[in-house]
């Protein structure tokens, strides 16, 4: 089936989804989601494929779940059709890192969606905010947990209950983008950072990234453990093997994913 809200392309072996509704400002609309959720699907699948990038526009990564469309729902239509859950939480169950080039505005859900992805880099206009609360509703799709794990307890809670956007600069300055990049150059160089990811064994990149996803869930003794096990395990594959001998013998490794 065709897509008709994103665009999904491939840069190598980078997976590469645009979301694509320029007069909504790439609201999060459920036919987006599902489409999402399907590009996601394939790219997972895809043997090619090492690491993901999810962009938007210059203008905005998305500015929020389709408010047109939720609008006029009663607890009961939200309740019982368990309203955009189905899709939404596909971004975390990814194994291949999932990197989120975010522009313009990344509000509301579409500031959810990007804390999902593993990291953010920001355009220099990017602004994000949870402005949930000045439509009488609160952040739906782990917004109060994921951006006061990612900004602390403060500006978390200024942003939910003001509606305060952030911009790049402050964004950067409090943990919840890994970098700013011009405008210009953001895309290039989220398929740059998701080139050098997809280059490395592919099953370390994935037991790396479920290491760090592990602070999340886990006490630090738990975490560590975890670590200690996974990382025991890389001497299991060819990759560890090749990765050192290449460094012993002065040369680039040739990673075979095994
Ligand atoms: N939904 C629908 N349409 C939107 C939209 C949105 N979130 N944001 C913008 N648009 C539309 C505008 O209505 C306008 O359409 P037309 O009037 O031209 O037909 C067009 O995009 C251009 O927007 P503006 O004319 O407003 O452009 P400006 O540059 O003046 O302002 C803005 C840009 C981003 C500051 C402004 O559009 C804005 O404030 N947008 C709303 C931002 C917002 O409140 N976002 C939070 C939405 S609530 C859940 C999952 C997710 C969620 C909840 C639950 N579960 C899994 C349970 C998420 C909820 C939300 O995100």
């Amino acid at each position: 089936m065709p897509y008709e809200n994103i665009i999904v392309e491939t840069r190598g072996p980078v997976g590469l989804i645009t979301l694509n509704r320029p007069k909504a400002m790439n609201a999060l609309c459920n036919a987006l989601v599902a489409e999402l959720g399907r590009a996601l699907d394939a790219f997972e699948a895809d043997d090619e494929i090492g690491a993901i990038v999810l962009t938007g526009s210059d203008k905005a990564f998305a500015a929020g779940a389709d408010i047109k469309e939720m609008a006029s729902k009663s607890y009961m239509d939200a309740y019982l059709e368990d309203f955009i859950t189905n899709g939404w939480e596909r971004v975390t169950r990814c194994r291949k890192p999932v990197v989120a080039a975010v522009a313009g505005y990344c509000l509301g859900g579409g500031c959810e969606m990007a804390m999902m992805c593993d990291f953010i880099l920001a355009g220099e206009n990017a602004r994000f905010g949870q402005p949930e609360i000045t439509l009488g509703i609160i952040p739906g799709a782990g917004g109060t947990q994921r951006l006061t794990r990612a900004v602390g307890k403060a500006k978390a809670m200024e942003m939910v209950l003001t509606g305060r956007m952030m911009d790049a600069a402050e964004a950067e300055r409090a943990g919840l983008v890994s970098r700013i990049v011009p405008v210009g150059e953001l895309l290039d160089e989220a398929i740059k950072v998701a080139e050098r990811i997809a280059s490395m064994s592919r099953p370390t990149v994935l037991m790396a990234k479920e290491c760090v996803n592990a602070v999340f869930e886990t006490s630090l003794a738990q975490g560590v453990k975890l670590e200690r096990r996974l990382f025991h395990s890389t001497f299991a594959t060819d990759d560890q093997k090749e990765g050192m001998s290449a460094f012993v013998e002065k040369r680039s490794p040739a990673f075979k994913n095994r």
